[in-house]
């Protein structure tokens, strides 16, 4: 029986409408990217046809001769992007990469330290909400009050007084370096297993512009889509002592069956990172983020830190407008055709769903072709929308400059 011929128009409709957004306004999103035209071949092809639960060499079902050659070299591109022992990439999401960690090593009430949320660490890293924060007990550590940069001597100190069996280093707003040798000092002492969550840092790791935690770590979780610039997916490396532990949490342990055609692009993707000019756009995605930091500081913004060293800022709103929200400034950028979101500030009296502060990435824009100069464009026309903000007219001037700007710098052919 054939498939029907006629052309989904409604669902199309929507992608072409998604396309044309993507094309014609900024994602300053700190945790998106524009995949390339051959990671996307790859995630539509015909391996999303086959069922492949297990391993190369130990499936479940027969036909997966294809299929295995496809996992190794994505397995073995991988280890050797990042120098790791092991690698396992069938996780669906950054999410399901930790929650089958978790399982791996842990058992149900296992102590671990995490990253505070509203300091920039991730929700699967002891949210009370999360699976995370049910399962185990997670202990935060946070920022100082005085730089906002992580504090060791708070993490040492929690890490003696609770023994947790895990350490778990790596943030989603956090606009600095994490160095992972203090952390590997501080697991060592107590004796804790070492994990870092490098999901937004993988394609600057890959690219040479920030440390490389896998000589340090036990364990380093990642997504592919991020600063990675593949498909939406996870991945985990992984000593060879967790080898076992983790595929087993993995499959069967956590998941069915992997999403071979993902996990293709994800092999298209570690190949197109280990490419020498993917270091530029690392260095590029970094100078841009300062760049663009610098430009906002000059127009009364506050950073977080007092800048970046990797491809996110995180602004405090607060000494532009005392009044003016993160939800605000989201909703009204989104109108002027910027897209970035709202974001707690450390220590923040607002409410995750309120916030003071906005986060704002540059690996989408440096995809792009946009540099320093660009960088001077966005801050002021941020800057204008937001002063202008109660002013359609200003809004709808924005919209059309950043559809002139994104003319420039197309990511994709329309
Ligand atoms: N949603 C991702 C981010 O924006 O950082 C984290 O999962």
């Amino acid at each position: 029986m054939p498939w029907p011929t006629s052309r989904d128009d409604e669902l199309f409709g929507y992608v072409d409408d998604e396309l044309e957004r993507q094309n014609t306004t900024l994602q300053l999103i700190a945790s998106e990217n524009f995949a390339s035209p051959a990671v996307l071949e790859a995630s539509g092809s015909v391996l999303t046809n086959k069922y492949a639960e297990g391993y190369p060499g130990k499936r479940y079902y027969g036909g997966n001769v294809h299929i295995d050659q496809v996992e190794d070299l994505a397995r073995e591109r991988v280890k050797a992007l990042f120098g790791a022992d092991h690698a396992n990439v069938q996780p669906h999401s950054g999410a399901n990469a930790n929650m089958a960690v978790y399982q791996a090593l842990l058992s149900p009430g296992d102590t671990v330290l995490g990253l505070r949320l509203d300091h920039g660490g991730h929700l699967t890293h002891g949210s009370p909400v999360n699976t995370s924060g049910i399962l185990y007990n997670f202990v935060s550590y946070g920022v100082t009050k005085s730089d906002e940069r992580i504090d060791l001597d708070e993490l040492r100190d929690r890490a003696r007084k609770h023994r947790p069996k895990m350490i778990v280093a790596g943030a989603t707003a956090y606009p600095r370096i994490i160095e992972p040798v203090p952390l590997r000092d501080i697991a060592e002492e107590v004796g804790a297993v070492l994990m870092f969550d490098a999901a937004h840092i993988a394609g600057l790791i890959a690219g040479g512009v920030h440390p490389n935690p896998v000589p340090y770590c036990d364990i380093v979780t990642f997504t592919t889509h991020k600063t990675l610039r593949g498909p939406r997916g996870g991945c985990i490396l992984s000593k060879a002592e967790y080898a076992a532990a983790v595929d087993k949490a993995v499959f069967p342990g956590s998941q069915g069956g992997p999403l071979e055609h993902h996990i293709a692009s994800k092999a298209v993707a570690f190949r197109e990172a280990a490419d020498p000019s993917f270091a530029d756009y690392a260095r590029q995605i970094v100078a841009n983020a300062s760049a663009l930091a610098d430009a906002l500081g000059g127009h009364g913004f506050r950073m977080v830190s007092g800048g970046t060293d990797n491809h996110l800022l995180l602004v405090d709103l607060r000494t532009f407008d005392p009044d003016l929200t993160g939800a605000v400034a989201q909703t009204v950028l989104d109108r002027a055709g910027i897209t970035l979101n709202k974001n707690t500030v450390p220590d923040d009296p607002r409410s995750p769903f309120v916030t003071s502060g906005v986060r704002i990435g540059t690996p989408s824009i440096t995809t792009q072709g946009m540099e320093e100069p660009e960088m001077a464009v966005i801050a002021e026309l941020i800057a204008r929308t937001l002063s202008g903000r109660e002013d359609d007219s200003v809004v709808e001037a924005v919209r059309g400059e950043v559809a002139y700007l994104c003319g420039r710098f197309r990511p994709y052919a329309s």
